[in-house]
């Protein structure tokens, strides 16, 4: 399907807010002023930003700890998140999850976990969910590179293969797992290589490339709500900074991290919106300013919000027992 230009104005804005959202947080940090555990997704905005706006809105996103801005293209509200970041009451999970495991069922942003390949099997859960209530709903499923190296990850394809389940996986390949490179760990080239065992169709896409991954995206949606099965789609990306704020990146070679910085998807993004015509310097900086307004009412809101009451703390760790 070819993606349409308020489409594209959409992903640029969410891609923008995510990429200053991003920017108010190191800052923040560096400053001393919150103190939280923080996986930048700065470099994979426009890739978290497709995948949110390519799922219909009652759809299943199964999240992983450096996509928030798949979550807040699905419709997790920025507010929420940053709150729950800082571990305040107003946020999803009334501060008590952080960044890593926030979730919010009314968007369908339905798990995320920092447990790595986790997500796997437990979208293949999420599938066959909707195959078992008959519902046309489609689970989409981020998880990073390395987390194909753990046996979860085998294990989720071949179900979802083996029971044919209405999921997508993405892998967002950002070439390194904490402070190894790709290439050191993997035998293939590519995560994708590894669909063909389970009998998945998969394919590589340049994660910056919106229209590409755009296709991409909705054709493997299409297909799982027509009962055609899981798709793997292995998208490129790059992560602008280390793993955590404390990581040096010494293991990244001197100048790797300033040539991709220098290339910001995001900025060649807008510059390709207003050379084809899709947007207007006008309509751009008018998103600008109003995404530079709603972060900076975000951290208002985070800020101002108060810390959980002691009581809570044992609360929503076990679902009621049936009938209680
Ligand atoms: C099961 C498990 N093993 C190891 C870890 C430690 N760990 C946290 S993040 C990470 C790297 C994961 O890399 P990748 O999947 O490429 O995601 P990225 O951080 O690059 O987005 C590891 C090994 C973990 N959290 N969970
Ligand atoms: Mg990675």
């Amino acid at each position: 399907m070819n993606i349409t230009d308020d489409k594209l104005r959409e992903i640029y804005q969410i891609s923008f807010f995510a990429k200053e959202l991003d920017e108010k947080v190191q800052q923040l940090l560096m400053a001393g002023t919150i103190n939280t555990t923080w996986f930048s997704w700065r470099g994979s905005e426009l890739l978290g930003a497709v995948v949110g706006k390519s799922m219909r809105a009652d759809d299943y996103l199964v999240a992983y700890y450096r996509d928030g801005m798949s979550q807040m293209a699905k419709g997790f509200p920025a507010k929420k998140l940053f709150a729950e970041a800082l571990g305040k009451v107003t946020g999803s999970q009334q501060g008590k999850s952080g960044w890593v495991h926030s979730v919010d069922l009314e968007s369908g942003v339905v798990m995320n976990s920092g447990v790595v390949g986790g997500q796997v099997p437990i979208a293949a859960g999420w599938a066959l969910s909707s195959v078992l209530r008959g519902d046309d709903k489609v689970t989409v499923c981020n998880f990073g590179d390395g987390a194909a190296n753990e046996g979860a990850f085998h294990e989720g394809l071949t179900l979802a293969s083996l029971w044919q389940l209405p999921v997508v996986y993405v892998c967002h390949n950002n070439l390194y797992a904490e402070h190894t490179a790709f290439g050191k760990t993997s035998p293939v080239d590519h995560v994708a290589d590894r669909a063909m065992a389970y009998n998945v169709p998969s394919t590589v896409v340049d994660g910056d490339d919106v229209p590409k991954l755009w296709e991409v995206m909705t054709t493997a949606i299409d297909r799982a709500r027509a009962g055609g099965g899981p798709t793997l789609i292995e998208a490129m990306t790059y992560r602008f900074r280390g793993h955590t704020r404390y990581d040096p990146m010494a293991y990244i070679a001197t100048g790797e991290v300033d040539e991709r910085v220098r290339r910001d998807p995001v900025v060649r993004f807008r510059e390709s919106l207003v050379a084809n015509g899709n947007a207007t310097e006008e309509q751009l900086k008018a998103i600008e300013a109003q995404a530079v307004e709603d972060v900076e009412e975000a951290w208002q809101f985070a800020d101002n919000s108060a810390y959980p009451d002691v009581e809570v703390l044992h609360a929503d760790v076990f679902a009621p027992a049936p009938g209680v």
